[in-house]
């Protein structure tokens, strides 16, 4: 992967070890991806012994909340201010995932900012915020931050096997100095001790380890002294560890589990709800990715039931009127849908629910540019998606303070500010869309 250099890998390795307080935070409105990736991380960290926290600016819907794990921590900051604001404080490091800046952590980056942690960015949007990190991994060609994530955890389990080699010289050449030094001392105390040693009877000659062997230095941070409790992680289990990612045979005992129901799972959940299940922004590696999970162990079908199969009966209906009665569609090739509070209350819409309905107008031939409105406090919610040679993101970042990827987009109409009141909003956005694509 061309997004990751040894050098970063070996520096995020070093930053992870030394970590006591990690956090994972992501982007305002989690969805599949951004609670894939947080929790695969989370889960990782945790497996090398941290006291993990992801912190997140809003609660995620109850239809993605099976991502969660069980035995992390998660703070919303809307429903927990306080004790998400106390756990950003005492983090020593802040990974963010899923979001190009942490102005899309909306209520959280004042905090994030404020932080003197050090900063990582594990990222699949366009246009990141190299500044505010000091280590960055994102690239745009890749689907989805959960496969961001599975990468740099392999490398970090791959590149485990180069450190170690290195480590292994150190700690020889380490053992050689200190057997000579030892040697030294030995050869002067002998002639005073030499009774005393002889009644002992111990292994006087024998050089005190200066260090466990297998240790690295990497993985030692300035004043962390004990074998790190990374090797007590479940990628720490197995030593010629691009085995384990071979097949449910090839792996090691003890990390399988975890792998396959943990990590796994996680970031196979948050790849198929990013590319609305291989959909779109699907790259080689992206098969690769599924392809090596489910060798190992990940339940596809488990998840897919959790994912699509599992929804109310009420969504299906509101998706069945939206699509039948709101649905409108231009001369050129735009189409849009405004869902309102009214239609929101009529339907017991929960948060979530409203998922994937902006994909759909996009399945009729003339149709190259999507748009739902969805009104909340103060504002709507833009979602935008978009066929191959239409930009949603251009749309998204030119009228509706948003971003986010080529093809998939989002943004806000600000009641008040872009439009006078709510009801204005079908005609100003049909404005635009004639506007931007003429
Ligand atoms: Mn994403």
């Amino acid at each position: 992967m061309d997004f990751i250099h040894q050098e970063d890998i070996v520096t995020l390795k070093r930053w992870l070890a030394s970590a006591s307080y990690p956090i994972i935070v992501a982007h305002t409105h989690p969805d599949g991806d951004a609670l894939g990736a947080a929790s695969g991380l989370a889960l990782y960290l945790r497996g090398m012994g941290k006291d993990v926290a992801v912190i997140l600016p809003d609660t995620p819907p109850d239809n993605l909340r099976f991502i969660l794990p069980k035995g992390i921590p998660f703070f919303f900051h809307d429903e927990d201010p306080a004790g998400a604001e106390a756990r950003i404080a005492r983090a020593d490091l802040i990974i963010l995932a899923d979001a190009n800046a942490f102005t899309r952590t909306s209520t959280l980056e004042p905090f994030l900012k404020a932080s003197a942690a050090r900063k990582v960015l594990m990222d699949h949007h366009l246009n990141p915020d190299t500044q505010s990190f000091g280590l960055v991994f994102s690239t745009p060609d890749i689907s989805s931050a959960s496969e961001v994530v599975y990468w740099l955890l392999k490398a970090l389990t791959e590149n485990e096997i180069e450190i170690e080699k290195e480590t292994e010289k150190e700690t020889e050449k380490e053992t050689e100095k200190e057997t000579e030094k030892e040697t030294e001392k030995e050869t002067e105390k002998e002639t005073e001790k030499e009774t005393e040693k002889e009644t002992e009877g111990m292994c006087a000659g024998e050089p005190k380890a200066p260090v466990t062997p297998g240790a690295s230095a990497y993985f030692l941070a300035p004043g962390v002294t004990g074998p790190s409790a990374m090797r007590e992680g479940p990628l720490a289990m197995c030593k010629g560890s691009s085995e384990m990612w071979a097949g449910p045979s090839a792996m090691c005992k003890g990390s399988s589990e975890m792998w396959a129901k943990g990590i796994g799972a996680a970031l196979m959940t948050g790849m198929t709800t990013d590319t609305n299940n291989f959909a779109n922004s699907v790259f080689p590696s992206t098969f690769q990715m599924a392809s090596e999970l489910i060798a190992a162990g990940v339940d596809r079908d488990a998840l897919i039931g959790k994912i699509y199969q599992s929804y109310r009966e009420n969504r299906v209906r509101l998706m069945g009127y939206m699509q039948s009665e709101e649905l409108h569609i231009l001369d050129n090739g735009t189409a849009y849908m405004v869902l309102t509070r009214d239609i929101q209350e009529r339907f017991d819409m929960r948060d979530g629910e409203s998922e994937g309905l902006v994909n759909v107008p996009l399945t009729i031939e003339k149709v190259r540019l999507s748009v739902l409105l969805k009104e909340d406090d103060g504002h709507f919610r833009v979602s935008v998606r978009s066929k191959k040679g239409t930009s949603a993101q251009q749309l998204a970042q030119r009228f509706f303070h948003g971003g986010g990827h080529e093809n998939a987009a989002g943004g806000k109409m600000l009641i008040g500010e872009d439009i006078p009141s709510a009801d204005a909003a079908p005609a100003c956005l049909e404005q635009v869309l004639k506007d931007y694509l003429k």
